[in-house]
Formats: structure tokens, C-alpha cells, sequence
């Protein structure tokens, strides 16, 4: 293309010219984001690529509780602080992920050694000191925090999911951390994270849990639906009701952890709780037949993305097919191909279905550079 441009120069300026990456194809009104890591920063070709398609960073799992502190408190940033640092050299914003997960924690911030949850009043000391470590460490560096993840229950008839944090303190425990996060760095951006929440049952139980906030006041910016989707669900048009619920609550909404799963399993979503055996059809490489299935779905899903103004970033889970969590869920150990590049670095079908779509209008935007 490249080529082209330079014998041709005055028919590119006369015709469209498609972007060449998801950033250009953005425009400047979508934040495009990806999930790395540390290793991720030793190889030269990948971070090229980073760069050169993303303009916005999530620790894949640097800054969860498990990772930055031990099970005495001591606290440790190191490789969070180099991931934060790759994106700063690149003027990359960054998303703190997260400070409250029940999945990866440390037990002593809600439970006693003999596992019984901990006085209430001393779990909110052990929530404040943690989220005033980590939260004070990043102020004024991490524009947005990814406050409390998967907190919903995925169960009908069933408001939160059964925690330690909800056992030691409280369904409060929810507000306390954003309190706590507000009160940290006032300038950051604040949000909750969890899957599923676009589509009908947990997507009424996320607004409860919004409207509740929001009537006391709590500071909470965006709603992050994480996007671990599959090849025939949830329907495009499912997801674009959930967006406009959301943002009806008045808050942003960001895709945080978007991957489509092209391999047989259940159901969407991430409830690490679960695991399946199943088949791996696909163990060398997508065929063609299937690219085109996927960009196909890549392709309807970022087209209704799109349309929504109150959509602020589409991040994505993972740069390649290799760095894939799907690799390993829900069937442990098998061959995934879920993104937009594959093994090889190259730009899959579903690469350039996702960047036409970007290209579409972006009516009722603001011109400035959005915010997480
Ligand atoms: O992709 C992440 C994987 O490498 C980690 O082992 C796992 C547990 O730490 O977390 C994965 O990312 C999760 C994210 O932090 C929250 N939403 C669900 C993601 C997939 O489990």
C-alpha cells in the first residue's frame, strides 16, 4: 500500500484511503485497547504491533491483588510499574485492573487464617489500606480504574456473588471501594467491570447495582462490559440494548476484554469457576472458513459498538491468538484462535472486518480524545 502511495500520491487524495490500523481507523473518538504483559514487552516485533495498532493498556493481570501485594501486606510494583512504564514511553493511557477481584486476591484482606471472614470494620481498614497503597502509587499515571470486577451474581434471583469481601463487610463493600478509590486520586475514572452484563438478568442486576451508587452519590464514571463473546452469542443487536441500558443509567460504557471465542464451548462469559471438556478442532490453524465466520461476527459486533456515542473504548483481551486465556477456558489446553492477529503476528480477516467497522461514521461524539 505503501508502494502505492508513493507512485500514486495525487489518486490518494482523491480517493478513500482505508486505515491500516484499528487506532487510525478509531479516529481519535474510540480508545482501542489491549491486555499485555511483561513478557509481552521482551519481544520487539510484538510491541511494534502494540503500538502501532492500540492506544490503550490493561495490565493482563500486574496489577491484581495477588500480584501486588504478598500475604504479609508487603507490597510490590515492579513489573506493574514496567508495563505502566511501556505505555507512558507510548503515551498509551493505562487501566488499573483491578483492585477488588475475589477470584485473585490475597485472603488476608477479608478473612482470618482460620478462613472465617474478618470483623467488618477491620476488612474496611485492610480494603482502605490496600486501595490507598495501590491506588496513591498510580496517582495522577492511571487515568482509570477498574474499581471492583465481577462482583454479579450470574445466578437469577441472586444480587451479588458470595465473596469474602461480601461476607466480612457487606453488600457496602461495592460503594466503600469507589469511596476509597475516589478518595485515593479524584482525578481517575471509575468504574465496574464483569462479563455477561449486556444481556437480560445480570444486565438488570448491573443497573440496580449503578443506580445504587449513583443515589448516594458514589462516584462511578463507566461500566466496563468485558466482551468474551462467542460466535453466535449474544446477538449484535443484544449487546447494542445493553449499551444504551447502561449509558440510560448514565454512565460511559468500555469494552474492556473483548475476545469471540470460535471453538465449541457452553457459554460466554468468564465464570473462572467453570471448566468444560471439549474438542480442539483446530489445532494448527483457523481454517479459512472459520476466519471468515469470525470476522464476520468481529465485523457486526464493532459496526453496533460503533453506533453508540456512550461507547468510549474496545479493548481487546490479549494481542494474539498465543496470548489467548482462551488457550485455556474453559477447556484446559487447547488450541484458540479468538483475536485479531494470529501466532504469527499476522493480521487475520477478522483484523481488517474490525477496522472497516471502526471506519463507520461516529456520529454524536465528542472531537475531544475520549477518556476511559
Ligand atoms: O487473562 C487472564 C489470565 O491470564 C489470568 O490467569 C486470569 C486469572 O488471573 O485472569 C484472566 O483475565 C480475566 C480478567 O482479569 C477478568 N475478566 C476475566 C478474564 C479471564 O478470566
Amino acid at each position: 500500500m505503501l508502494h502505492l502511495r508513493l507512485l500514486f500520491p495525487l489518486l490518494f487524495l482523491v480517493l478513500p484511503v482505508q486505515a491500516e490500523t484499528l487506532r487510525e481507523a478509531a479516529g481519535g473518538k474510540l480508545l482501542i485497547g489491549c491486555a499485555i504483559a511483561t513478557r509481552d514487552l521482551d519481544d520487539p516485533e510484538l510491541t511494534n504491533l502494540i503500538t502501532q495498532q492500540f492506544n490503550c493498556i490493561t495490565p493482563e493481570y500486574e496489577m491484581m491483588p495477588e500480584k501486588l501485594v504478598d500475604d504479609h501486606g508487603k507490597f510490590t510494583f515492579d513489573t506493574a510499574d514496567r508495563v505502566v512504564g511501556f505505555a507512558e514511553k507510548n503515551k498509551m493511557p493505562v487501566i488499573g485492573h483491578m483492585l477488588v477481584w475475589h477470584f485473585i486476591t490475597r485472603k488476608w484482606l477479608f478473612e482470618s487464617p482460620d478462613g472465617k471472614p474478618l470483623p467488618r470494620e477491620k476488612a474496611l481498614e485492610n480494603l482502605k489500606t490496600y486501595i490507598d497503597t495501590v491506588v496513591g502509587h498510580y496517582k495522577g499515571r492511571i487515568k482509570a480504574w477498574d474499581v471492583v470486577n465481577e462482583a454479579i451474581s450470574d445466578k437469577d434471583g441472586e444480587y451479588l456473588k458470595d465473596t469474602p469481601a461480601l461476607r466480612a463487610i457487606g453488600p457496602d463493600y461495592i460503594e466503600k471501594a469507589f469511596q476509597f478509590a475516589q478518595a485515593a486520586d479524584p482525578q481517575a475514572a471509575l468504574y465496574y467491570n464483569d462479563y455477561n452484563i449486556e444481556q437480560p438478568g445480570k444486565l438488570d442486576r448491573t443497573l440496580k447495582l449503578i443506580h445504587s451508587l449513583r443515589e448516594k452519590g458514589v462516584k462511578i464514571d463507566a461500566v466496563g462490559i468485558q466482551g468474551h463473546w462467542l460466535l453466535d452469542w449474544p446477538p449484535a443487536g443484544m449487546i447494542g440494548k445493553g449499551v444504551e441500558a447502561l449509558s440510560a443509567a448514565g454512565v460511559k460504557v468500555m469494552i474492556t476484554e473483548m475476545d469471540i471465542d470460535p471453538l465449541p464451548r457452553d457459554s460466554s462469559g468468564a465464570d473462572m469457576s467453570q471448566s468444560e471438556k471439549g474438542a480442539n478442532p483446530y489445532p494448527e490453524t483457523l481454517p479459512s472458513e472459520m476466519q471468515e465466520k469470525l470476522a464476520k461476527r468481529y465485523g457486526e459486533i464493532v459496526s453496533e459498538l460503533v453506533r453508540h456515542p456512550a461507547v468510549t473504548m474496545i479493548g481487546f483481551w490479549g494481542t494474539h491468538d498465543g496470548r489467548s486465556w482462551l488457550n485455556d477456558y474453559p477447556v484446559k489446553s487447547r488450541t484458540n484462535h479468538p483475536l485479531l492477529f494470529d501466532r504469527k503476528l499476522q493480521p487475520k480477516p477478522a483484523l481488517d472486518a474490525v477496522i472497516k467497522a471502526l471506519a463507520l461514521p461516529k456520529e454524536g461524539r465528542s472531537p475531544n480524545r475520549p477518556s476511559p
